[in-house]
């Protein structure tokens, strides 16, 4: 199967063309062997162009590393953007509509490798996002929640996909990789969450670290750099149009008076090659469905940022006490209680 490599900032996405003959259909396990640095080709998500369906120029799909399909990605617009016009031959038209599960969005090829993106319209009511926080406000902003022992201050925007932004003094003492996933897949996100922590340099610039849902920490996110804005100006922190700084480098984004975002940042594309799709087959076997694995450790992310260590002591003896009954054995000892010797009677 051929495919391109694509980056903006260091977001890197595999992009494969399926507007002409038969339909692709990557399962969970395809998609997470694909990202694989090692196993695969090694990407942060894997975007498809398809055929339009409402009168758009293409239609974009596109999956987290984790196998999971988000509505919606800022630099992967880009980036497919720039996919279709290095695709043409002649001239390509400078604007582009492109159909995601966000909706349509307009892309406009510019000088220098920049793509900007009419990203559409934020959405800050909570059902929107999803978040069972502020379930009676119109929006979503410095809602208290408690993650891991510490009180953070949250303000929910979706861009078509969830993100949550946490203003903080530096970015750099962020403890990213304990905070993200727990925030990332914390109950109030039902369908889990990108998270970002803001530092305001300014009023129109912004520094931004990302965990992404379904990827983890990445050098910059556009649906989060348009998030950032938005929560940035909600929390009267910044202007409508500002500068942010992640990773990779900088975006530039500006939330119009007429609702809409727009962002404009590089798009390049870094490599052609041509992929064996049978040696990606081995991981698929082992999985019932593709994704069972992505599931299941967001389950487990959630329980343990969840949890406090007395209750996951309260469950293991609960569980212990079930399973030892359910062999026959004795009942566990209460606490302080001495345990007998019973596993010397043939089990
Ligand atoms: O919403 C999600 O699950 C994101 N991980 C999707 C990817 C977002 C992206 N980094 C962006 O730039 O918007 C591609």
């Amino acid at each position: 199967m051929e495919f391109a490599k694509y980056q903006g900032l260091g977001n890197d996405f595999v992009i494969v063309d399926g507007r002409s003959g038969s339909p692709i259909e990557p399962n969970g396990a395809q998609v997470r062997q694909l990202c694989d640095r090692r196993l695969g080709i090694g990407a942060d998500g894997v975007i498809l162009a398809l055929p339009p369906r409402q009168g758009g120029d293409l239609r974009m799909r596109i999956f987290n590393g984790d196998g999971s399909e988000p509505e919606m990605c800022g630099n992967g617009i880009r980036c497919l953007a720039r996919f279709v016009a290095d695709q043409h031959q002649g001239v390509c038209p400078d604007t582009l509509t492109i159909e995601t599960m966000a909706g349509p969005m307009g892309a406009r090829l510019q000088d220098q490798g920049q793509v900007t993106v009419d990203m559409g319209e934020p959405r800050l009511e909570p059902a929107a996002i999803p978040t069972t926080l502020g379930v009676d406000a119109r929006q979503v902003v410095a809602e208290r929640l408690l993650v891991i022992g510490q009180v953070l201050e949250v303000t929910a925007v979706s861009m078509g996909n969830p993100h949550v932004v946490i203003p903080v003094a530096d970015v750099a003492q962020v403890d990213l990789e304990q905070l993200g996933p727990a925030l990332e897949t914390h109950p109030a996100f039902p369908n889990r969450t990108n998270v970002h922590f803001l530092q305001v340099l300014s009023d129109q610039h912004h520094r931004l670290r990302t965990w992404e849902r379904g990827v983890g920490p990445t050098m910059a996110c556009g649906t989060g750099a348009c998030a950032a804005v938005v929560a940035a100006r909600l929390l009267g922190l910044g202007q409508r149009k500002a500068r942010v700084t992640l990773p990779g480098g900088t975006l530039t984004v500006h939330w119009r008076d007429d609702n809409h975002v727009f962002m404009t940042g590089p798009a390049q594309r870094t490599f052609v090659g041509q992929v064996v799709l049978d040696a990606l087959g081995a991981e698929a076997e082992n999985e019932a469905t593709g994704d069972t694995e992505a599931v299941a450790q967001a389950k487990a992310m959630a329980f343990l940022a969840n949890t406090s260590l007395d209750e996951m002591l309260e469950l293991a003896a609960n569980s212990l006490a079930q399973r030892t009954q359910r062999r026959g054995g004795p009942p566990v000892n209460p606490p302080g209680e001495p345990v007998p010797d019973w596993d010397h009677r043939g089990h």
